[in-house]
């Protein structure tokens, strides 16, 4: 095992992993901006370096300062968290290249799942169906036309180098094709410096759902089960939980095993995550993430794993320790994003926290860096804490959330704590009968 781990980040994900190194006996280098001198993260790891201004670009973003950081502490691995550089191969290569131990997969799983296209021939290859559409780059209006007409409108027009949403285009009719593709591929340009573009049929009102795995560099691979992710803003997710309200242990068991089964057959290492439009009937591939996600906490209290942990032993050349079998799913996980941000406007509340009193009880975690006192930087994601519950079943775990949110202060910046009231009280999830555009409808109508 590793002796000293640099964590490459900050907030709530810099204390959860320092918080697996130290179960594991692990010593810890936090790395900080000068504006976060006094954060959590740096109060929590065993050292700590400063490496550059505030602006991400300069200091949480910039490889040489975080190698150099690892080279003066001594580290023997860098754990990139999530955000920032967690998805950059060329990060995960240097990284190697210097000697370190880079905490996820290889640079080349990285850069196949970057790109949107790779990843869904790369899935394809290993029996993953994607939604139907072009699996290449399209070239010319024709093709694109001759595509959309064979898997039918209304399409979708996406970049390459997007995801998550960027650059999207829809094309509900054949007059719209061309206007969307130019678009889509200016946007693309504009935006990652590559204009490659792909079609898909457009689900119209799908649930996102996504499946964690974790592969070790034996060829053993498990699933950990689903996260409904649909309650979403923007593309920005605001609530997830696990497992979804609408698979049952058959359908569960089986995209899992076939999620499984393909990064087994990728060689893939480390966690990770397929992302799936399912439509009531189908799961449809559209992206992996290659990274541990803002919502594995969900998957770790149905299943009992803690994903970093495991993270962390597989990247140091350990077995899983469990297979397929000896995963069980037990009760109900929902978590909740907490963001400084105006109420109405969503703009970022940045400021200085003045009151703090996280919720506590049965079935209660969370997982924040804040406390009472803390400065919110404004140069930062405007997630601030993941308040997550858990119970033995959905009515449980969802009383168990209204009360956590009752309990929950906040005071001297503008969360949106009101707005998962809101939700929590809400009978269509309290139902669980919601697709990716409910949030956006509940809150035009509220
Ligand atoms: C789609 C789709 C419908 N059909 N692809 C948005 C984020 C990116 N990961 C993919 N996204 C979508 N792709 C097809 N073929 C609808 C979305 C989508 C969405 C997906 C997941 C969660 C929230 C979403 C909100 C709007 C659109």
């Amino acid at each position: 095992m590793f002796e000293k781990v640099l964590i490459a980040n900050r907030g709530e994900i810099a204390l959860r992993i320092i918080r697996a190194c130290r179960d594991l006996g692990i010593r810890t280098v936090a790395v900080h901006s000068t504006i976060d001198s006094e954060a959590m993260h740096v109060r929590l790891a065993d050292e700590s370096v400063c490496i550059g201004p505030p602006a991400p670009r300069d200091s949480y973003l910039s490889m040489a300062a975080l190698v150099s950081a690892a080279s003066v502490a001594g580290a023997d691995a860098i754990h990139p968290g999530l955000g920032f550089l967690a998805e950059n191969a060329t990060f995960a290569q240097v990284v190697t290249d210097h000697g370190f131990t880079f905490i996820g997969p290889s640079p080349d799983h990285i850069a196949t799942m970057g790109d949107k296209i790779a990843a869904k021939a790369a899935m394809v290859e290993v029996g993953i169906s994607p939604v139907p559409g072009s699996d290449a780059a399209v070239e010319s209006d024709a093709e694109a036309a001759r595509i959309a007409e064979e898997i039918g409108y209304p399409v979708l027009v996406k970049a390459a180098a997007g995801g998550g949403g960027r650059g999207m285009q829809i094309a509900r009719e054949p007059t719209i094709l061309a206007p969307a593709l130019a678009l889509a591929r200016r946007e693309a340009a504009g935006a990652f410096g590559d204009s490659r573009v792909f079609i898909e049929k457009f689900i119209e009102k799908p649930r996102h759902i996504e499946i964690q795995i974790l592969a070790d560099s034996y060829g053993n691979a498990v699933h950990l089960g689903e996260r409904d992710c649909s309650i979403q803003r923007r593309h920005q997710k605001v609530i997830e939980e696990s497992p979804s309200p609408v698979l049952d242990d058959a359908v569960r068991a089986e995209i899992g095993a076939r999620a499984a089964t393909a990064v087994r057959q990728l060689g893939y290492l480390g966690a990770g995550t397929l992302e799936f439009l399912f439509d009531g009937r189908d799961f449809h591939f559209i992206e992996m993430n290659t990274r541990l996600q803002v919502e594995h906490p969900v998957t770790e209290m149905v299943t009992g794993v803690d994903l970093v942990r495991e993270q962390l032993t597989i990247a140091a050349g350990g077995k899983l320790q469990f297979g397929q079998d000896d995963v069980r799913f037990d009760g109900h996980a929902i978590e909740c994003r907490v963001n400084a941000e105006d109420a109405r406007t969503f703009v970022p509340s940045p400021g200085r926290v003045r009151e703090y009193h996280p919720p506590g009880g049965p079935g209660v975690r969370v997982d924040s860096a804040l406390f009472a006192g803390c400065m919110v930087p404004p140069h930062y994601d405007s997630l601030i804490a993941k308040l997550i519950v858990h119970g033995p079943d959905r009515p449980t775990a969802v009383a168990r959330l209204a009360r956590a949110l009752d309990e929950y202060v906040i005071e001297g910046i503008d969360t949106n704590l009101e707005l998962h009231r809101g939700i929590a009280g809400d009978r269509d999830f309290s139902s669980g009968a919601y697709d990716i555009h409910w949030l956006e409808r509940w809150m035009d109508g509220a």
